[in-house]
């Protein structure tokens, strides 16, 4: 029989290229959607629309993570053997303004659902989606498994919390849990206000003459960036192991906005002093610092690296802009 997972966050970034894996890997997928996503124009829409998928080998539930009888409903239905756990509100930037809703959904609603999954009477494995955004200003570089969390912004402390609970869990009630702590990852199906999306999205536009200028925050950030479809190999590998334990998924490399900036607007042929601004509004209360991760864990027990290099990366995301 084949195997079942459950995605929550399926029509993100993560899950869509996670979906097609498992796909491939011959599993049954089962996603959660909240009753506000719009599956047309989602990053799902085209294993949605292929009747030969949808309704066959991935299907789709309403229900939400601040609604626990609707997820217990669909735990209880679809008996799953891993729970992928993506869902949340995941801009940093965004997080300052609503702090509230962010640590709702991404910290109370991973301890409801590590709750429901103690309640079965045969827990699933579950996978949750935590964040470098954890360690905030760590006293190390690279950061690994060991390193003591200290996070700088409410996204951050969400994550904290959740990746926390996700240890409890583990150790107190024997759940087969697991923190994936992961750091950027891109791609083109990346939202349009992170900032990699952004900027390729901009050297594009600015290539067909479409847009003039791009305006940015603070362009010294410096950031550990890979692609998503190495980070969703690492969520199965991690799940395929015959124990659980935390792993770091990381490149172990940092870059800078204005290195995307350069990288960008070169695939395009473009000069990126003649378009690139700086604007307050993009400034963030507080940055992290010296955001890099150290996946040697991962290399070592599941064989993960992320193989795709940072110049691809960019390089990539912007072709496919001016493709799109
Ligand atoms: O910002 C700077 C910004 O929004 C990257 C999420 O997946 O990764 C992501 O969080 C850097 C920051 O991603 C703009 O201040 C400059 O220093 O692309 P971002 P993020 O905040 O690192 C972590 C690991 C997660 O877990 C999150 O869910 O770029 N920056 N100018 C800008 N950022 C944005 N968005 N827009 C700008 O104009």
């Amino acid at each position: 029989m084949a195997r079942k997972a459950l995605v929550t966050g399926i029509t993100g970034q993560d899950g869509s290229y996670l979906t097609e894996l498992l796909l491939g890997k011959a599993y049954e997928v089962h996603g959660v959607v909240r009753r506000t996503s719009s599956l047309e124009r989602s990053r799902l829409q085209p294993l949605y629309a292929d009747p030969t998928t949808y309704g066959k080998r991935l299907f789709l539930h309403y229900a939400d993570l601040d609604d626990p009888t609707t997820l217990r409903r669909v735990l209880m239905k679809v008996a799953p053997d891993e729970v992928y756990h993506l869902a949340g509100q995941s801009h940093v930037g965004l997080s300052f303004e609503i702090p509230e809703s962010t640590c709702e959904m991404t910290a109370m609603g991973t301890l409801r659902l590590l709750e429901m999954l103690r309640d079965l009477p045969t827990p699933p494995r579950l996978f949750h989606a935590a964040s470098s955004e954890i360690f905030g200003r760590p006293a190390n570089a690279p950061q690994n498994e060991e390193t003591p969390f200290n996070p700088v912004n409410p996204y951050g402390a969400a994550k904290a919390f959740a990746a926390q609970m996700v240890r409890i869990y583990r150790e107190a009630h024997r759940l087969f849990a697991v923190n994936g702590i992961l750091y950027n990852h891109e791609s083109p199906r990346r939202g349009e206000n992170f900032v990699t999306r952004k900027i390729c999205r901009a050297a594009a536009a600015i290539r067909r003459g479409t847009q003039s200028e791009l305006l940015l925050g603070d362009t010294s950030a410096r950031r550990d960036w890979g692609h998503t479809q190495d980070y969703v190999l690492g969520m199965w590998l991690s799940l395929q192991h015959e124990t659980a334990q935390d792993y770091v998924f990381a490149s172990g490399v940092l870059h800078s906005v204005q290195d995307v900036v350069e990288t960008a607007f070169q695939a395009v042929d473009l000069d990126w002093r003649a378009h690139v601004r700086q604007d307050a509004r993009f400034m963030r209360p507080a940055e992290p610092l010296q955001l890099v991760g150290d996946p040697s864990r991962a290399r070592r027990v599941l064989g993960w690296t992320a193989s795709t290099s940072f110049e691809d990366l960019i390089r990539g995301m912007t072709l496919a802009e001016l493709e799109g």
